[in-house]
């Protein structure tokens, strides 16, 4: 259990300006104990945030108060590319730092749960034993909000719990991803010498959110040219002032490198905390969450209101018919949700 992490929770106060709820004695106690830690608390929180649930709102505002002090760490890089192995190891490094860490994989390839979750499982069995770590999957996809916010409420649900730090795997393919880097402290980005010339190719997106950069598999062929290819693609990729991406070299299954890595991140860490930059950053991820929730919140009245699937379908033949043109839709979508629309 990740335990005695969070003072004792304090009967729900409104701030000025904030709106009171109503809180039952079990929200109170749910809330309560996901802060001292309890498994099962947390993982129902985690559940009802994947899902949607009423219930997830009133728990993310009341966890807010007690989370902000985890170092969130994104783990990204190409199918297997030893993302899950060297995670474990470096987990194993900050527990003996005496972390709580937790861990949140996300899973890119099955939406319905499966192989891939399985097999990480597995992999971190190590982990798994262990009361000072969380590890959770995640397989939801296709959810309104997407997996990125859910990803993100995850974490914060794992910070309030009292992790130190809270590591997300994700493979680095697509837009959630670069999403989720965004909401990390530090982003890993792993690459492997095996992948020779497609490091030129490597999505651009995935090169600009690299904090560090990690060559894993450094026992096999293809090191140094790995190595080349990426102070190369760093010597043209627009300077980030006064933060040198490092790059570093790991063997994941031995564990070599890892306490490096974790002395570079630890470094990130400082820099992101002292910095200006570091700190405008969090202003930056922090105006995108606020963007997008405003942008959710808005999307699901206005969709989760009258206007089903079938509705849509008729908007869009009569724009593809170009009967009607998409802004005097929205306009009329909106009126109708009670959203005043124009831009007075
Ligand atoms: N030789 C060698 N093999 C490694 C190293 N790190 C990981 N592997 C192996 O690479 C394979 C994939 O490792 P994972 O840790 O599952 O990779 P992953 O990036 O998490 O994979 P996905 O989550 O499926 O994208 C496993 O068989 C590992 O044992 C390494 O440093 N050297
Ligand atoms: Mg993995």
């Amino acid at each position: 259990m990740i335990a005695d992490c969070c003072s004792p929770t304090k009967p729900h106060e409104a701030r000025p300006g904030q709106r009171k709820f109503p809180m039952s004695d079990s929200f109170n106690k749910q809330v309560e104990q996901i802060c001292s830690g309890n498994r099962r608390a947390i993982a129902q929180a985690i559940s009802a945030v994947e899902s949607g649930s009423p219930l997830s709102v009133p728990l993310l505002k009341s966890l807010f108060r007690k989370a902000g002090r985890a170092y969130v760490i994104g783990i990204t890089g190409s199918p297997g590319a030893g993302k899950s192995t060297l995670l474990e190891k470096l987990a194993a490094e900050y527990r003996r730092q005496n972390n709580r860490v937790g861990i949140v994989a996300v899973d890119p390839t099955s939406p319905f749960s499966g192989g891939a979750i399985l097999g990480d499982r597995i992999r971190m069995q190590t982990l798994a034993t262990d009361n000072g770590t969380y590890i959770r999957s995640m397989a939801t996809r296709g959810q309104l909000g997407g997996l990125a916010p859910a990803t993100r409420d995850v974490a914060m649900i794992l910070d309030a719990a009292g992790c130190d730090v809270v590591f997300v795997e994700t493979v680095g393919v697509g837009q959630d991803e670069v999403e989720i880097a965004r909401m990390a402290d530090a982003t890993v980005v792993i690459v492997t010498p095996g992948m020779g010339d497609d490091i030129q190719t490597f999505k651009a997106g995935v090169m600009e959110i690299a904090d560090l950069f990690v060559i894993n598999k450094a026992d096999q062929l293809g090191v140094e040219r790995a190595e080349q290819e990426l102070q190369a693609m760093l010597t043209v990729a627009p300077k980030r002032q006064t933060w040198q991406i490092p790059v570093l070299k790991t063997v994941a299954t031995t564990g070599e490198g890892v306490s490096g890595l974790r002395e570079e991140l630890e470094k990130f860490r400082n820099f992101i905390q002292a910095n200006p930059l570091g700190i405008e950053r969090r202003r930056v991820r922090l105006r995108i969450r606020l963007l997008d929730l405003l942008r959710q919140s808005l999307f699901e009245k206005v969709a989760n209101g009258q206007f089903d699937s079938e509705a849509i379908e008729r908007y869009v033949s009569e724009i593809l018919e170009r009967r009607r043109d998409p802004h005097s839709i929205v306009e009329e979508m909106l009126e109708a949700s009670g959203v005043k629309p124009g831009r007075e």
